[in-house]
């Protein structure tokens, strides 16, 4: 396995201007015949030409319609000879469909055929120079019988369709957009569309189609609305219109990731396009509308735009992420939906990101090196470089991030380019501003791994009327980078007086005509500290708000404090931090102790002033009362037992669900929708509360309290009329490994045979079902063998072995070792079908240094079996030996 370096990047020896591909589609064995006009690159020196290519078979190469010698050498083809001038290269070979069980290149699923090409799934189909700096226009014919595969699609515009011999047909489409291999499509198969034809804000008319299986056609119109919001959304906020007279948009149900932004043919996973009332939750109808947003997104941000090599991952998905994230808090409509958006990103960033930049695979948001491309799709390059870019609209306003999007947009269309040149550009469209006068500083962000921590202590003086609050901030070494150096934090803050009142924040030196109650300070040194004057008594800080930064904050606040924050702080990401952290003091508390967790009174009153507000969102009430992940918890810990902290939350749990079950019984009661569904804010956080509620009350019977309650979740099952409802009735059941769990189980499963997308769930709740007496490892495993269970489908897969693995800590790290075990095993045999599936599942180990005995050893043991396998792909390979290094 080869180590890429960012810092060798050097550019292509050749450019490759237009490719005419012609595909005759058969599953065993596809023709592939590529005519490419290339062209020397005059900067840099002379060189072969190299392509690349992987798991094909070579027909033959011309070079002007001459045949050439060439060398194949591992996975590149070496031309030695090639002309000076501009040449012609046409090469024919095969590859085998059918076969790619690694759904990477061209692949059947369901009886059709779909590509794949990011990273480098374009060298499994023909050979190329397969690198995102090497942008070309594309023509491209597809033959296949028209019977079986009467859709043929591929990027752009459709230029001709004819009928052929033995029953075939074609079909011609060019793509008048310069674009690297990775953003190449296309799809055959036997698909339906729903449609619909929109006029832009520009005047101009579009086409826009979602492709789907017969059968599934009306669960296409939330994707489509979802599409027309985005496209409506993107001009008005950003001015980036549609470029293409026809989108397309595709479902398929084999697919490794949530969906991909191919030039025009966005193709997805059924499980992120495919919606309705009777199949989803709320949840997903907003993840769906979220990720058709994000692939409708790049449109611009990654394919006007590309990168100039995968090093630069975050510059396309940092950015898309963001705006995606954007774009949903502008939906949500109202500051309290909003603000909830909010809680669940940042939510999703500590329990997905936090542990990766404190685990083995530290990365900075753009990497220096890998092995493997796949395993750098990672929640730092996502979900940190979203907050990074999330930073530099907080530094520069609103406002002017749209004009340094602008700016970006105006001197690097149709380029591959780098991180660097976007925060350029954010800048010079900023003068003057807290980014430009710190720009080297900010850019640590993309060099510096891991999570830097900030400490804010307040000191007030009541003779000087003063504030002073002195932060400073320190990043922990990660693998390979110690020594960090300061970056620059922008802590947005307000402070409150004791009876919750917001203050004035006048700085010393400032004229006293500053009323704001909210500003943003800029930290951008190992300490600093501000003084606010005219402060008439000691204040609560409120800080980070709206997590304005991706750090740990420790502010050194009591429960006092933090109270005070939770009643009556105005920014609502605050409030719910302080439910948070008032949950984490206690659960911590219990686990460092190693004494049994008992909620106090305070406690327990405040979360019951919470549950029962006259004011406040459900939506939010529920994420209030949720508590912290165990992922976010054990982060906290420098040695972790999984099961101390199980045992903490759970006991949580219980005293919760104990305590307050007057409440839960009337939260449960009087949130009920009675309105036709939908999956608005309002709808949604009622649902959620209602759920909670349940769940808790469900729980609370099976310890000995009011035992109607698992009869009344079971009936909802029966009558709901909606996923979200029957979902939330069923998994308080299994939760609470109430006896009716199991009946209704396999009612549920009854009623949903058929429902590939419904089945996943039900797999995926029994393998996060709360672990008891290790009653859900053991359901895991008999679900192994269940025959609708198959590892060679990636939804499926993660359905049972991911949720067990990488979402329930408790069943997953068992004193006897049987989870290591059965997680070696099936990164083994899912190496053996899917590569990057298993490198996916490799990732559980990240943080097996951080495990207590026996679990540590265990874990080592485990990752070192798996390590020894020879034939391991590079996904896998490059996990392993960075978990043991
Ligand atoms: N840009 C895409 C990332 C991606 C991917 C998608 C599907 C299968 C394999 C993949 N490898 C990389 C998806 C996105 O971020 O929008
Ligand atoms: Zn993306």
């Amino acid at each position: 396995a080869t180590l890429i370096r960012r810092e060798d990047y050097v550019a292509p020896v050749f450019w490759i201007r237009t490719v005419d591909l012609c595909f005759d589609l058969e599953p065993a064995k596809t023709l592939v015949t590529s005519k490419m006009r290339l062209e020397r690159n005059a900067g840099v020196p002379h060189g072969p030409l190299r392509l690349h290519g992987e798991e094909l078979n070579l027909l033959r190469v011309l070079i002007d319609g001459e045949s050439v010698s060439f060398r194949q050498e591992g996975h590149e083809l070496i031309i030695d000879n090639v002309p000076d001038a501009d040449f012609n290269l046409e090469i024919r070979n095969t590859c085998a469909p059918e076969k790619n069980t690694a759904l990477s290149g061209l692949y059947t699923s369901g009886g059709g055929f779909f590509t794949q090409c990011e990273a480098e799934g374009f060298r499994r189909i023909t050979y190329f120079l397969d690198r995102p700096d090497v942008m070309a226009v594309y023509t491209v014919t597809l033959r296949a019988d028209k019977a079986r595969y009467p859709m043929l699609l591929s990027n752009g515009n459709l230029l001709e369709t004819a009928t052929l011999d033995n029953g075939r047909h074609l079909a011609k489409w060019h793509d008048p957009f310069p674009k690297p291999s990775y953003l190449f499509a296309l799809v055959a198969a036997d698909l339906v569309a729903r449609e619909q034809r929109i006029r832009t804000r520009a005047g101009k008319d579009h086409l826009l189609q979602v492709y789907v299986r017969r059968g599934d056609l009306e669960k296409t119109e939330h994707a489509m609305n979802s599409l027309i919001a985005s496209v409506v959304w993107d001009e008005a906020r950003f001015k980036l219109p549609l470029d293409l007279e026809r989108f397309m948009v595709v479902g398929v149900s084999d697919f490794n990731m949530g969906a991909m932004e191919n030039k025009g043919l966005n193709i997805f996973n059924t499980a992120a396009l495919l919606a309705s009332p009777a199949i989803s939750t709320d949840a997903d109808f907003h993840r769906i509308e979220s990720i058709v947003a994000h692939e409708y997104f790049h449109n611009w941000t990654g394919n006007r735009v590309t990168c100039r090599d995968w090093f630069q991952l975050s510059l396309k998905e940092g950015l898309t992420v963001f705006r995606d994230q954007e774009f949903s808090q502008d939906m949500a409509a109202t500051p309290s939906a909003r603000a909830v958006c909010r809680i669940q990103d940042v939510r999703a960033l500590r329990a997905m990101q936090f542990p990766e930049d404190a685990g083995s695979m530290a990365h900075a948001v753009r990497p220096d090196q890998y092995v493997e491309i796949n395993n750098f799709y990672t929640a730092t390059v996502y979900n940190k470089g979203a907050e990074v870019v999330r930073m530099y609209q907080t530094l520069v306003g609103r406002e002017g991030f749209a004009k340094g999007m602008s700016l970006y947009f105006e001197r690097h269309d149709g380029q591959a380019v780098t991180c660097d040149d976007f925060a350029q550009a954010i800048a010079d469209a900023n003068p003057g501003s807290p980014l430009s006068t710190r720009l080297d500083t900010f850019r640590r962000w993309y060099s510096q791994a891991g999570t830097p921590r900030l400490q804010a202590r307040g000191a007030y003086d009541a003779d000087a009327r003063t504030y002073t609050l002195t932060l400073s901030q320190a990043n922990p070494a990660t693998p390979g980078q110690d020594g960090k150096q300061p970056q620059v934090i922008p802590v947005a803050l307000g402070l409150l007086s004791r009876e919750g009142r917001p203050l004035p924040l006048t700085l010393q030196g400032e004229d006293g005509g500053t009323v704001a109650t909210e500003r943003v300070l800029v930290l951008d040194q190992a300490e600093q500290s501000f003084v606010f004057v005219d402060v008439a008594g000691e204040p609560v800080p409120s800080l980070l708000r709206g997590f304005s930064a991706p750090v740990v904050l420790d502010d050194g606040l009591g429960d006092a404090e933090l109270l005070v924050l939770l009643k009556h702080d105005s920014d609502a990401f605050n409030r719910w931090e302080a439910s948070q952290r008032l949950a984490l003091a206690r659960i911590l508390g219990a686990v460092r102790s190693g004494e049994p967790l008992t909620l106090d009174a305070a406690y327990l009153d405040a979360m019951r002033a919470v549950l029962r507000h006259a004011d406040l969102d459900p939506a939010f009430k529920a994420l209030a009362l949720q508590l912290p992940d165990e992922a976010y918890i054990a982060e906290q810990l420098t040695e972790v037992d999984p099961q101390a902290v199980h045992a903490a939350v759970a006991a949580a749990q219980e005293q919760l669900a104990t305590a307050l079950q007057a409440d839960w019984a009337w939260a449960f009661e009087t949130h009920q929708v009675s309105a036709g569904y939908s999956p608005d804010p309002v709808q949604s956080g009622k649902r959620a509360l209602v759920n909670l509620s349940l769940a808790m009350l469900v729980l609370n019977a099976t310890r000995g309290g009011d035992g109607v309650w698992p009869g009344r979740a079971y009936q909802r099952i029966k009558d709901a009329t909606n996923m979200t409802d029957r979902l939330g009735a069923l998994s308080a059941l299994v939760n609470a490994h109430a006896e009716l769990a199991d009946s209704a189980l396999a009612r549920f499963h009854a009623q949903f045979k058929g429902e590939a997308l419904v089945i996943d769930k039900w797999f995926a709740m029994q393998g996060r079902a709360a672990e008891q007496d290790g009653k859900t490892f053991a359901r895991v495993k008999q679900l192994m063998k269940h025959a609708d269970f198959t590892l060679k489908n990636p939804n499926r897969a993660r359905s049972l072995i991911f949720s067990l693995c990488m979402f329930n800590p408790a069943a997953f790290h068992r004193a006897d070792a049987a989870g290591y075990v059965f997680w070696a095993e099936q990164v083994l045999a899912l190496d053996a079908i899917n590569p990057q599936v298993a490198g996916r599942l490799a990732r559980v180990m990240d943080r097996w240094t951080a495990l207590a005995e026996p679990y540590r050893g265990a874990a080592r043991e485990a990752i070192v079996r798996v390590a020894a396998k020879p034939d391991l792909s590079n996904d896998v390979r490059e996990i392993v030996e960075r978990a043991l290094a």
